[in-house]
């Protein structure tokens, strides 16, 4: 369909087994990834790219632990380890990830004081990626979301996607979760309230 994108969100050697913020199963869903990728016209990917140091990083802040909550300037923030740090292996692509037809890479998390978890807006909510624009140019108006981590960069794109209009399906079998204090449960509520379609 020609108004219909796939988004594959963050499929990336960190977030994979061995990463270092590894989702548990990461790379179980590349071949469905790639299964999406073959049967889509329109591709469109996602690469957590962090400055080294970002604040986002535990191990920016004194004495934090990585998993605890901070407050930044624009509101709580989640400190991870390092990860997805720009040019190093961790932020390339899973090496099985068919990428080559990809039409768009999106980088995000590249302001060294806020992290950005989804595709559309970084964490203070209001800093746009460019990416609704790119789309409504293109009258891509149907978005199809697969990747890493559902409960995180999945749904915070899901959920903007749909606020900004758009027809959202993700597929979850193509996702997998952090899963941070519930927040896999609360994520997929909220992606189903903002109708979001669950697949
Ligand atoms: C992500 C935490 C930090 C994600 C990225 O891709 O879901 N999560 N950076
Ligand atoms: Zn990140």
């Amino acid at each position: 369909m020609p108004d219909k994108a796939l988004i594959v969100i963050d499929m990336q050697n960190d977030f994979c087994p061995g990463g270092a913020l590894a989702v548990s199963g990461g790379d179980e869903i590349v071949p469905e990834a790639n299964h999406l990728i073959r049967s889509s016209e329109h591709v469109i990917l996602t690469q957590d790219w962090h400055p080294s140091g970002h604040k986002s990083f535990a191990s920016s802040h004194d004495s934090a632990a990585p998993f605890s909550t901070v407050d930044m300037a624009y509101g709580p923030q989640t400190l991870w380890p390092d990860h997805c740090v720009q040019g190093t292996f961790g932020a390339e692509f899973h090496p099985e990830l068919n990428w080559t037809k990809a039409e768009l890479v999106v980088r995000k998390g590249f302001r060294p004081a806020i992290d950005s978890y989804s595709a559309f807006f970084e964490n203070d909510r209001k800093t746009p990626t460019g990416l609704g624009g790119y789309l409504n140019e293109r009258g891509l108006t149907k978005l199809v979301l697969c990747g890493l981590a559902t409960d995180f960069c999945v749904a915070y794109s899901a959920l903007d996607a749909a606020r900004l209009g758009f027809k959202v399906t993700v597929i979850m079998s193509a996702c997998r979760a952090i899963n941070l204090g519930g927040s896999l449960a609360a994520q997929t509520e909220a992606m189903r309230a903002a109708g979001v379609r669950l697949a």
